[in-house]
């Protein structure tokens, strides 16, 4: 295929309520959404990236100018042949795994709708797995008893694994109600994001006494020497998020026991090809991954789910229906919480979803067209069109 023509689409979707976490707060989900045009077919992806380098360095604004100076002009050089080659355009670029995760994932998606096959058995995945368990990841929350009412209720609806934000001092208390209040059978764990100390550990090895199936990213993004001192001392296992974001980060990471668990986001390792690597590695290694979620839209829903169905995701993954984050996703009909806790895969060509017009239109806040062989690109996005959006902190 060889790109004729990207649109640029900047959304803005009202979360039902704000998402908390250690690193801020968002009321609104926003993201770039990209589609790939060629010979008539469109490829769609939507990237991770924030309005605030808070989970990683990079931003809109980031993303905006990576694909617009380096990233674009590379891939629209000239034809691709296979979608498994796209990575080896960004030979030389350091960094923008998010900005470069979205391209190829769109990418992803064009060769699915052009061979006229579900995503997942371009990727790889196992036919066995339509339906792929999900859970729910709950932020911070004013109080112990709003905590304790969310989670029974995502129980009630059939979530098959509840995880909670922690902090220092928002931790062994809520994780302790919680477990009260689920029962001793719920699959539970917490989520730090980065906002403990070594000298922490301690404290952390309270949380040992709730039996969580993982705490996940306890300690700073860039420390895995630390995580493998703490995963020594505590009895719950340890995944990692932010730390993870290449093949080589999960190799150097299970070899010197920093963590027992990956949750993989395609998004933040630069995409499916560099995802399928660290699946792959972990399986060599007899370690598991699960598929992490950053309140996308249905769009990065859909090709999570995708990406779900290889065969190594082995615990439930943070990939929650529609309505637990909008009362209006972009795609449409919506993704729904089967009735066993699962999410369904679409079955449609590529992603098998699109973003409904009517929809797009009404939460797009910017548009932009690139087009020609070589992309050239001029212009630039307003000054203006991130301020105040986002995570407040
Ligand atoms: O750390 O997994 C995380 C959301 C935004 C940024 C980081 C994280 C999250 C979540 C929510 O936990 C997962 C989801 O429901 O999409
Ligand atoms: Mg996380």
């Amino acid at each position: 295929m060889q790109i004729e023509l990207i649109d640029l689409d900047f959304v803005e979707l009202p979360l039902k309520a704000p998402f908390e976490t250690s690193m801020g707060r968002e009321s609104v989900k926003s993201a770039w959404l990209v589609t790939l045009w060629a010979e008539g077919i469109p490829g769609y992806a939507e990237c991770v990236a924030d309005a605030h380098p808070f989970y990683t360095e990079e931003t809109h604004a980031t993303v905006y100018y990576a694909w617009k100076n380096d990233l674009v002009p590379r891939l629209a050089a000239q034809p691709i042949g296979d979608p498994e080659t796209v990575s080896t355009r960004w030979t030389g670029v350091r960094g923008h795994r998010m900005a470069k995760a979205a391209l190829e994932m769109a990418v992803w998606d064009w060769f699915g709708r052009a061979r006229g096959i579900p995503l997942w058995r371009l990727l790889g995945g196992d036919p066995g797995r339509r339906q792929i368990p999900v859970g729910v990841s709950i932020g911070i929350q004013p109080s112990l008893e709003a905590l304790k009412d969310l989670a029974i209720q995502y129980q009630a609806e059939g979530y098959q694994r509840i995880k909670i934000k922690i902090k220092p001092g928002w931790d062994v208390l809520p994780v302790k109600t919680l477990r009260e209040a689920l029962g001793a059978s719920m699959p539970m764990m917490a989520d730090a994001n980065s906002a403990y100390r070594p000298d922490d550990a301690e404290d952390l090895a309270r949380l040992d006494d709730f039996r969580l199936m993982m705490l996940e990213q306890p300690l700073a993004y860039d420390d895995l020497v630390d995580h493998q001192q703490l995963a020594r001392r505590l009895r719950t296992p340890i995944c990692l998020d932010e730390s993870i974001r290449s093949a080589e980060d999960a190799r150097r990471a299970f070899q010197m026991g920093a963590c027992s668990v990956i949750n993989i986001k395609p998004g933040r390792v630069g995409g499916y090809q560099e995802a399928k690597r660290i699946h792959d590695i972990a399986m060599e290694r007899g370690y598991g991954v699960w598929c992490g979620g950053m309140l996308e839209t249905g769009i990065g829903r859909a090709h999570n789910l995708h990406l779900s169905t290889l065969p190594n995701f082995r615990w439930p993954g943070d990939t929650s229906a529609s309505d637990r984050y909008f009362v209006e996703d972009l795609v449409d009909p919506p993704f729904q919480l089967n009735p066993d806790g699962t999410l369904s895969v679409p079955e449609g060509p590529g992603i098998g979803v699109y973003p409904d017009p009517d929809r797009l239109r009404r939460f797009r806040r910017y548009h932009e067209t690139w087009r020609g062989q070589t992309l050239r690109i001029s212009g630039g996005i307003p000054d203006d069109l991130f301020r105040g959006r986002g995570v407040q902190r």
